[in-house]
């Protein structure tokens, strides 16, 4: 099956999701986590993308997150989240996404289901800050957004009780935010699913795709690389995002 075959589906789909991983960012300098270049390449995620990591060393941890936010700072969309954007306000088009990054929200997405967080989004950790305070705090409800680069301090603090702030990302082990997650299973009852730049390996992401394609969604895969998706769907178009997508939109206005 080819790009013109998804364009044809596209055309017809009245219902239509889209998940993203970390590779329809990569044409904006984000690092993916698991290519020959990715962030689990250089870092092992149960020292810095766990609960106990954190509660082992906040601060090692808040310096590998204020790393990646000056780094991301600097990165803008793309022309894949582009197309997305578009595509969300004219196609009724769902997008999902496993990004920490914000682009989609950069790039004028309407109504992004954000499963894993957001790098610019502090909630309060409910611990004290290292070498400050012996006093335990409680966990309060407070998330906020924080988009200063660098921090006022680091690490930095809940405003509300002035104990340990943390990011408000989904690390290995934590539960997904409850509203996402049933935002983002409603959303695989669709007519077509297409899952972009993302290794397909991270679940309950991961599971997204199946459970579309089991309510009869044809789907779809857009990745340079084999994926354990690719089995799967029933289109797999091998290239970057930031190539195919601008294809496959201008193959929708013939
Ligand atoms: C391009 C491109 C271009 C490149 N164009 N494409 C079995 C064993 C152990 C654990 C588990 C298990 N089964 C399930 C689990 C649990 C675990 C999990 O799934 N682990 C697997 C790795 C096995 N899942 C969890 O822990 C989740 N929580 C959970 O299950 O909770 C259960 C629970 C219930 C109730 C109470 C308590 C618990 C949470 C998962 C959170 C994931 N978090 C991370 C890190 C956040 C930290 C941070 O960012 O700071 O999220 S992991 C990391 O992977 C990040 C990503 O969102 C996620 C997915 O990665 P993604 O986006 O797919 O990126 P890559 O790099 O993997 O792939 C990029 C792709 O792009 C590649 O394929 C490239 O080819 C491609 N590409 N250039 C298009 N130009």
């Amino acid at each position: 099956m080819s790009l013109e075959d998804l364009a044809a589906h596209l055309r017809r789909a009245s219902r239509l999701t889209v998940l993203t991983g970390a590779g329809i960012s990569a044409a904006s300098g984000v690092p993916t986590f698991r290519g020959a270049e990715g962030l689990w390449r250089q870092y092992r995620p149960e020292d810095l993308a766990t609960p106990a990591a954190f509660h082992r060393d906040p601060i090692l941890v808040w310096e590998w997150y204020a790393w990646r936010r000056a780094l991301v700072g600097k990165c803008r969309p793309n022309p894949g989240h582009d197309v997305l954007a578009r595509w969300s306000r004219e196609r009724r088009c769902t997008v999902v996404t496993q990004n920490v990054d914000d682009l989609h929200h950069q790039a004028g997405t309407e109504g992004v289901i954000r499963l894993h967080g957001s790098l610019w989004e502090l909630r309060c950790a409910g611990l004290p800050v290292p070498g400050r305070t012996r006093r335990r705090t409680g966990v309060c409800d407070d998330e906020w957004r924080d988009d200063r680069v660098p921090f006022a301090e680091t690490p930095p603090r809940c405003p509300q009780c002035g104990g340990l702030a943390r990011p408000a990302i989904v690390w290995f082990g934590e539960a997904l935010r409850d509203s996402d997650l049933r935002a983002a299973t409603a959303a695989t009852r669709c007519d077509l699913f297409i899952a972009i730049g993302t290794s397909a390996i991270v679940h309950p992401a991961a599971g997204l795709l199946h459970d579309a394609k089991r309510q009869g969604a044809v789907t779809a895969e857009i990745n340079p690389v084999p994926t354990p998706a690719s089995g799967i769907v029933d289109i797999a178009i091998h290239g970057a995002a930031e190539d195919v997508l601008p294809r496959l939109d201008l193959l929708l206005s013939f």
